[in-house]
This record gives C-alpha cells, sequence and structure tokens, in this order.
C-alpha cells in the first residue's frame, strides 16, 4: 500500500516539474524487441504451428491462439467495421512529430496560451499529405498538398488543416462533393489515379470559373513540391505558415531520412486572414515550428491522427466563411465514421496533453475508467464538477460576431470575381513560372478531350497589377547546400581521387551525395549506393561526373546496351533539360557530350557556363566552388525555352 502512494506521489511530483508530463504517444510506445511472444490475454505461446492432431492430422478447433492470430489478421484486412478506411481525401500522407515556439509575446493580438511564452515548446504533429491518390499511390503527381497541423497546447488541441496552396477551388462547402468527384478518378473506368489531368475536372473548372486562381497555382511549381520540407502551408480560412528550410526528393523518404540525420525541417507561422495581397498586408511572423521526430508506427499515428478543425483552443475563433463552416460540419462526421466508433480521441495521437473531463460515457473501445455514479450536469453529488470555466477565468473565449440577414441561397456580389486573383498571381511570378503554368495547363488540358469549353470574356481586371512573394523562383536563396542530392556517376576506371574529393567537398557542407555506379557495393575503393537502374536524375538536385580513362568513358557514354533502362548520358540530358546544375571533370565532359548538351558550353568560356550552370574543369577541385554556387541557385532557366505566345 505504501509503495504504491509513493509512486503515485513521485508521479504527482514529476508532472509537477516537468514541462510536458502527458505524451500519450510516447507512454503507448510497445517494444517487443527481447521479449517473450504471448496472445492477446497474455498467456506464453509455445509453438509457432497450429495445433493438429498427429503430424499429418487435422488442425483441432480448440487451437486458440491460430484463432485469435488469423481472427485479427482477417478483421484487420477485411472487416469494414476493424479496418479503418482510407480517407476520402488526403488518403495518401506522411506524419512526423516537432514542436512550436511563438517567437514573443503575442497576447496584444490573441488570449492563446501556445503564443504567449517563448520558453514553451507546445508539441506539434504534421500530416503532409496528397489530395486525389489512395493510399498507394504515387507522391509525385501534380496535385495540391495537404498540411496539417496540430498543436498539443496547454489548453487543448489546436488542428490548423491548411494546404500547399493559398486559395481554394470553391467558396462554399456545399460544392466539395462536385469538386472531388471531378477530380478523383473517373467513376466508368477508375482513371486516373491522383491527378486533374482530365475530361471531369477541366469540365467542372471550365464551368465553375471560381476555380480559376486556384488551378493556376496547382498548375505553377506548387503543384509540383519537389520536397514537404520546401512548401509554405496555408491555413486558408485563418492563419498562413512560411517556410524556412529548404530541400530533396521523394517526399515520403525525403522528410523520414532528413528527421533522422538530424536536419530538422522548420517553419514559421505568420497571420493573413484570406488572401490579402502581401504587398498591402505583410504577413506577420508569430513562431517557428521544427519537426525533429519521425514517427514511430505510421498506422497508429499517421494513420489514426483525426484533424479537424473545430479543435480549437481559446483565443482562436472561426470566421463566417461558408467553406470553413462547412468544413466544421463535414469533419466530425468524417471521423466518426472512418474510426468507426465515437471514442477515437481516446487513441493516444489524437489525446491532447493538458487533462480532459467531460460526461461523455460509454461507446466502442472506450479506454477510460469513470470513477463515481455522477455523468450529469448540473449535480449536487460531485459540486457541480466538471465545471464549466467563465471567458474570463480561462474557458474558451466566443468572438461575439454580430450576424443578421435574411435566410437564403446564394452569395454577395463580390464571390463573382473568379479572374483578378488568378491574373495577379500569374502576373506575380516570374517568366520561368508563367510558362510551367501554361506547360502545365496544355498537359492537363490535353488530356481532357472533347470539353468544348467557350473562354471566359473580360479576363484582364488585374492586367498590370502584380504582388509579393508569389514567385518560388525569387524566394531568398537557401544559404547553404545542407540536404541537398548530388549524384556522382561512375564507371568502373573513373578517377577515384576526383570522385573521393568531390565527395568529401560536399558532404563536408551537409549535402547527401550519392555514387551511382552499375553495380551495388565496392567500386575500386568507392561505396556505390545506388545503380543506373535503381535511380534517375529527378532525384537529384545536381550531378557531377568525374574524369577517369578512357575506357571508362567509352563504357559510359556509348554502350546504352548496359543500362537499358536509365543510361548514365539520359541521366545528364535529364538533369539539362530540367535546368539542375552539372559539373564534369577532365574527361568526364565526354558523357556530357554523349548527352548531346549544346556545344558552346564545351568552348571553355567559364563565364558562360557558370550562366548555364554547367561547369567543366580539368580538376574536380577547381570546379568546386562554382559547382557549389550553381547548386545554391538551384535551377537555371535559362536554358529552357520561353514561349513568346505564353502570355495570358
Ligand atoms: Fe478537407 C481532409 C485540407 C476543404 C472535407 N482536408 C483534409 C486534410 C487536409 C484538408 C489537409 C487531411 C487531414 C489529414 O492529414 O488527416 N480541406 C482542406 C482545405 C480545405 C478543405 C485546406 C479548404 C480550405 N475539406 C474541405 C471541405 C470539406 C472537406 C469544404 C467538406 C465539405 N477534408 C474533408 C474530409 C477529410 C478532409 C472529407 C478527409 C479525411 C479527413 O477529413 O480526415 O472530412
Amino acid at each position: 500500500m505504501k509503495s504504491i502512494n509513493l509512486i503515485i506521489l513521485l508521479s504527482t511530483l514529476l508532472s509537477l516539474c516537468v514541462s510536458d508530463p502527458i505524451d500519450p504517444v510516447k507512454e503507448a510506445i510497445v517494444v517487443d524487441a527481447g521479449t517473450q511472444e504471448t496472445t492477446q490475454f497474455g498467456t506464453k505461446i509455445n509453438n509457432t504451428d497450429s495445433l493438429q492432431a498427429g503430424e499429418r492430422g487435422p488442425t483441432l478447433l480448440q487451437d486458440f491462439f491460430l484463432r485469435e492470430k488469423v481472427m485479427h489478421f482477417a478483421d484487420k484486412l477485411t472487416n469494414p467495421k476493424i479496418r479503418i478506411p482510407e480517407r476520402v481525401v488526403h488518403a495518401r500522407g506522411v506524419g512526423a512529430h516537432g514542436y512550436f515556439q511563438t517567437y514573443k509575446n503575442w497576447s496584444s493580438l490573441t488570449a492563446a496560451k501556445f503564443l504567449q511564452d517563448p520558453n514553451t515548446k507546445t508539441p506539434v504533429f504534421v500530416r503532409f499529405s496528397t489530395v486525389l491518390g489512395s493510399k498507394g499511390s504515387p507522391d509525385t503527381v501534380r496535385d495540391v498538398r495537404g498540411f496539417a497541423t496540430r498543436f498539443y497546447t496547454q489548453e487543448g488541441l489546436w488542428d490548423l488543416v491548411g494546404n500547399v496552396i493559398a486559395p481554394f477551388f470553391i467558396q462554399d462547402a456545399i460544392k466539395f462533393p462536385d469538386l472531388i468527384h471531378t477530380a478523383k478518378p473517373e467513376p466508368d473506368r477508375e482513371v486516373p489515379q491522383g491527378g486533374t489531368s482530365h475530361c471531369t475536372a477541366y469540365d467542372f473548372f471550365s464551368q465553375h470559373t471560381e476555380s480559376a486562381h486556384t488551378v493556376m497555382w496547382a498548375l505553377s511549381g506548387r503543384g509540383l513540391v519537389k520536397s514537404f520540407r520546401q512548401v509554405e502551408g496555408f491555413g486558408v480560412h485563418t492563419m498562413r505558415l512560411k517556410r524556412l528550410l529548404v530541400d530533396i526528393d521523394f517526399h515520403r523518404n525525403d522528410l523520414y531520412n532528413a528527421i533522422e540525420n538530424g536536419d530538422f525541417p522548420e517553419y514559421e507561422l505568420g497571420d493573413a486572414t484570406k488572401i490579402i495581397p502581401e504587398s498591402i498586408i505583410p504577413v506577420q511572423i508569430l513562431g517557428k515550428m521544427t519537426l525533429n521526430r519521425n514517427v514511430e508506427n505510421f498506422f497508429s499515428e499517421t494513420e489514426q491522427v483525426t484533424f479537424h478543425l473545430g479543435h480549437i483552443v481559446r483565443g482562436i475563433t472561426f470566421t463566417d466563411d461558408p467553406l470553413l463552416q462547412g468544413r466544421l460540419f463535414s469533419y466530425t462526421d468524417t471521423q466518426v465514421n472512418r474510426m468507426n466508433n465515437a471514442n477515437y480521441m481516446q487513441i493516444p495521437i489524437n489525446v491532447p496533453h493538458n487533462p480532459v473531463h467531460n460526461n461523455q460515457r460509454d461507446g466502442y473501445s472506450q479506454h477510460r475508467v469513470f470513477k463515481g455514479k455522477v455523468s450529469y450536469f448540473p449535480n449536487k453529488l460531485q459540486d457541480n464538477t466538471p465545471a464549466v470555466v467563465s471567458e474570463k477565468d480561462g474557458g474558451y473565449l466566443e468572438y461575439p460576431e454580430k450576424v443578421q440577414g435574411r435566410e437564403q441561397r446564394g452569395k454577395h456580389g463580390k464571390f463573382f470575381d473568379h479572374f483578378s486573383q488568378a491574373q495577379l498571381f500569374y502576373n506575380s511570378i516570374t517568366t520561368a513560372e508563367q510558362q510551367q503554368v501554361v506547360d502545365g495547363a496544355r498537359f492537363e488540358i490535353g488530356k481532357s478531350t472533347s470539353l468544348g469549353a467557350e473562354p471566359p470574356k473580360d479576363l484582364y481586371p488585374n492586367a498590370n497589377k502584380t504582388t509579393v512573394n508569389l514567385s518560388i523562383e525569387n524566394y531568398p536563396r537557401p544559404k547553404n547546400i545542407k540536404t541537398k542530392k548530388v549524384a556522382i556517376l561512375t564507371a568502373p576506371g573513373i578517377d577515384v581521387k576526383e570522385a573521393t574529393a568531390m565527395f568529401n567537398l560536399l558532404g563536408g557542407k551537409g549535402a547527401y551525395v550519392d555514387f551511382v555506379g552499375l553495380k551495388m557495393g565496392d567500386q575500386d575503393g568507392l561505396n556505390i549506393t545506388q545503380t543506373y537502374i535503381t535511380t534517375a536524375s529527378v532525384l537529384y538536385e545536381a550531378v557531377y561526373v568525374p574524369s577517369g580513362t578512357q575506357e571508362a568513358f567509352d563504357k559510359l557514354a556509348s554502350d546504352t546496351s548496359a543500362f537499358p533502362y536509365d543510361e548514365p548520358a539520359s541521366f545528364i540530358f535529364d538533369t539539362y533539360r530540367h535546368g539542375k546544375p552539372i559539373a564534369a571533370s577532365g574527361l568526364g565532359a565526354a558523357l556530357l557530350k554523349a548527352a548531346r548538351l549544346p556545344s558552346y558550353l564545351f568552348e571553355n568560356n567559364f563565364q558562360d557556363q557558370k550562366k548555364h550552370g554547367v561547369i567543366i574543369h580539368e580538376k574536380s577541385l577547381k570546379l568546386g566552388q562554382a559547382f557549389e554556387e550553381a547548386i545554391l541557385k538551384q535551377r537555371f532557366w535559362i536554358r529552357l525555352p520561353i514561349d513568346p505566345n505564353a502570355s495570358m
């Protein structure tokens, strides 16, 4: 008895001293390594085979372990009551943990406590997602990306369920089912998976012109993000997040690997309602979020997290935006259906880090054990507790918005301006980015045959206006090449010293460098981690070809039969046409020639090479600095054709 009291006392004391005492996810972590296997009811298992009558006899019904194991597996996979259905939108996602710290005390702006003390680290969980593809679809399709952030504040959960694109396709939640039906795979053939380049999507977009602005964003580079570590997130209705760090490749691995490597992505939280051009109202930066911990288990955390805009804390309230109001209704519905019971907020990833008390009881999978007989209010038996808290003493603060009007369908006239913001966006991005939008539109509309849509009239309301911070290309360049992914192309006979020198130079500055070769493993002392078959140029920010023997280059440049899928020359060519930096030393230039890069690049004009991001030199270390600068610049749009007829 005494020892139990001591434990309670100790844990109470501990919870008083530690700033974030409860992390239900951490508490729920189970380490199976090194343990003995048991059934769900704790009995130790003595054999992995099923129980049968004799060596060749039938299996016995009394085999409780077989019964339990197969039941659990089959239910998980097939029983719709137990298997959690994938989300109807944003099914494919990746999550990470981290924390948020406010830059200063914003009590002049909000009562929210987590925005007051710069020393408080508020735990966060973020789930990035594509919108349209199913759970197993590719990360890399053109799509909007979701950016859902949960803040486990000391006053409850606040979910900021946003996207990486500031505007949204519809102004009213009632149109959401139409929007999603158009963009999801077409119902007759279930194609395409995870993309908008098809008839129904553009049928809708062309008829429903309030989508124009958002379609324009989706057709820009923001619809084809390189990495979740280099996105901006927008709460769309209320808040805005800004990014700080940069980088690389396929989204799940990219985020996971960077966090494992200690290169934690950081995002700043700013405040700006609706899409007010930043040239008119600059974003006020409130604080910074750092993602520093990967999930332990994808299903338990990333799949079971239930974001909802209605998870809100004191100091933050809603507006009368019809899209927001509809979402508030929809997300509760979705989560109840998806999780198949009303107790989903008791799953560790969903539990607030502050105490929860109310009179909600029972239901499937109830994890809590409530003491006493009171589950109602008002009551005398428990002195009217759990008690409500007045606004002044810390209860939720309502915003006393004045509301008036008659019940009606239909919107105010300002909702019908569909093109001025689209035009402002187009005017505010660079020529190369405009070309991207045009190319994207040509591809997508080209895939949408027989629409017969009329071009809208009066397209030029904002013909001469621009605003700031909409161009990705014009963002401040990164200060170093940390986490940039660089490929060094090799074959037996390449100059190991040069290859190693470049590896050490870039790797020493934090870049992620891969030796790409014919076979994995050791090649003349180099550790080849990728082959021409397992990787592709799109996964890298830059490529370097070291010098080597004539023989090595004959092989790299001409023996395409050795590289049936992605031979080195096309690796270089793809890097070139995507505008990314290329470097070669000594005979390495032969591979660039084999890739048919323009001949003027081989005329030893260093300035010209720097301008085009193709750096060639006798010695690798001589080109190191120029190559590093080129990697920092990221893209050399000068190489890409600009269509003079592309203007809108
Ligand atoms: Fe939504 C999920 C973002 C409008 C209905 N939405 C979902 C997620 C994100 C967004 C990021 C994934 C959350 C996660 O990672 O678990 N949604 C948005 C944004 C919108 C928006 C930025 C416009 C401003 N959504 C919207 C409307 C409706 C929904 C208008 C319904 C009327 N959204 C849902 C949903 C989802 C969802 C069906 C699917 C799975 C889920 O909620 O948990 O309820």
